[in-house]
């Protein structure tokens, strides 16, 4: 088993070296490098890294994140007439759109979303599935082109980072005690050898080194803890109970200042409250995981927890700001740092507002294998995503089935979200390919991983593909 695994990591590694060659060549003569990478924060940190990568072998680049490949999209980019694109964490599942109309230019994919078979002799295409890798939980989109940099320059080792926020930003977090599994462990080891990165475990409050405490204990969402998430007031009265000292010296005190014996009283009285209040026992163990703490990041600043710097490159990206997170990946931390903080202020906000919406009346529609989300512009659909997530990991939905959301994009177009759990995907869920198998019925696009996938097509053909969609999960939880 060890034997094929390394094998496997191996032969992945080996596929970047034709991709390092085509972009070695272009820098050499001095062609301006297109980066097109995916607008969420994993695609934000690809974009961040690989934009790092070219700005250092001193060639013009120019980058954008899109919300997805189509074929407007890629017209417009060919119209640029660009020698060479490099697409990241997206791309995968759009080779035949990129060989039919980037006929002019030398491609690049570094992704890691579910792959289609294309041959073509102006496109590299860097996946790790292509390998027998698991692109959902051993390496993101941004961890892919950290390995791409590194492969380029092993000086680029201090991209790590990146690699790691992008991991967390995809939730790659499925190992014991939350931690990082298979490539991205690689990933974690450079990132310690070059001392910009350090583990622990401990409480999982969002905001362990940077927010007041009882602060971080209500903005802690994952696992939701009744009565406390979002519930500053009472997280203060929580704490005190708990015998915590909020402040000390005047300052407020953050989970990192808590002694080990503080840590200890809190979490059995988190223990207590959340059996009390009915939460299972997987819930009251999510309490405790692998903290990654950014050493290179100043202390009290969102980027030196990795979880939340993903938080923060994530807000900006479904608020529509996605350079403003290319900015802090490229190591601005004054305006842009302050702009993104904003942001992610107004980002929880509207995710309040969404969810408040979806429980004021029964907008979940039960199906037989799946739940139903017609959102249609109620939502925004660079959060449709998001509140389906929330919506499946906070018990809202009583019985085991995924959830379906859809909203309105443009042109009479919807954007399909699924979301589901790792349980259902050991019962031999895929939502990736039931996505990708009913969209192509209707026209439209669809991929993804196994509990996180999407979908493109035409608003008239909604009904078909929701009934489409409930019998494909039906059938793959039977086979
Ligand atoms: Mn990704």
């Amino acid at each position: 088993m060890r034997g094929s695994l390394i094998t496997s990591e191996e032969a992945f590694l080996t596929s970047l070296d034709p991709a390092v060659e085509m972009l070695r060549r272009h820098a050499e003569e001095e062609h301006t490098i297109r980066l097109i990478s995916h607008n969420d924060a994993d695609g934000v940190a690809a974009g961040g890294i690989l934009s790092q990568l070219v700005r250092r072998l001193g060639t013009n680049f120019k980058t954008t994140c899109e919300k997805r490949v189509d074929e407007k999209m890629v017209i417009a980019v060919a119209a640029e007439k660009p020698s060479i694109v490099i697409f990241s964490d997206m791309g995968s599942g759009y080779l035949d759109m990129f060989k039919e109309h980037l006929t002019e230019s030398d491609i690049i994919v570094l992704d890691h979303h579910l792959p289609i078979k294309v041959d073509a002799p102006n496109i590299v295409h860097i996946n790790p599935l292509l390998h027998g890798i698991d692109g959902a939980r051993e390496i993101s989109g941004a961890g892919v082109s950290y390995l791409f940099a590194k492969a380029m320059d092993k000086n680029n080792i201090d991209l790590s980072p990146l690699g790691i926020v992008g991991a967390l930003a995809d939730q790659q977090d499925k190992g014991e005690k939350k931690s990082l599994l298979g490539l991205n462990k690689l990933i974690e080891a450079d990132a310690k050898k070059a001392d910009l990165l350090e583990t622990n475990v401990d409480l999982i409050f969002y905001g362990y080194e940077t927010r007041p405490i009882a602060r971080a204990c209500a903005y802690t969402t994952t696992p939701f803890i009744p009565g406390l998430s979002g519930r500053e007031d009472r997280c203060i009265a929580f704490l005190k109970e708990a015998g915590i000292d909020l402040k000390r010296e005047g300052r407020w005190r953050a989970l990192r200042d808590l002694s080990e014996e503080e840590k200890r009283s809190l979490f059995s009285a988190l223990t207590k409250h959340m059996v009390y209040e009915g939460c299972d026992a997987d819930a009251v163990h999510d309490l405790v995981g692998t903290i990654y703490t950014l050493k290179g990041e100043e202390a009290w600043t969102p980027m030196r927890d990795g979880r939340e710097y993903a938080s923060l490159l994530n807000a900006c990206a479904r608020m529509g700001r996605p350079s403003l997170g290319l900015c802090i990946c490229l190591g601005d931390r004054n305006e842009a740092l302050k702009e993104a903080e904003k942001t992610l202020n107004e980002y929880r906000r509207k995710i309040g507002e969404y969810l408040d919406w979806v429980r004021e009346e029964s907008r979940i529609e039960e199906m037989e294998e799946i739940y139903a989300l017609r959102a249609h512009s109620d939502i925004d659909e660079r959060i449709v995503g998001v509140v389906a997530s929330i919506l499946l990991s906070t018990g809202i939905l009583k019985k085991k089935k995924p959830i379906i959301a859809w909203a309105r994009a443009e042109e009479g177009l919807i954007k399909v979200s699924a979301r589901a759990t790792e349980p259902m995907a050991k019962m031999g869920l895929d939502l990736g390919e039931v996505m990708m198998k009913a969209a192509e019925v209707f026209e439209g696009r669809g991929g993804g991983h196994n509990i996180a996938a999407g979908a493109f097509l035409p608003e008239e053909d909604e009904k078909g593909f929701m009934e489409l969609v409930d019998r494909l999960v039906g059938e793959q939880f039977r086979d």
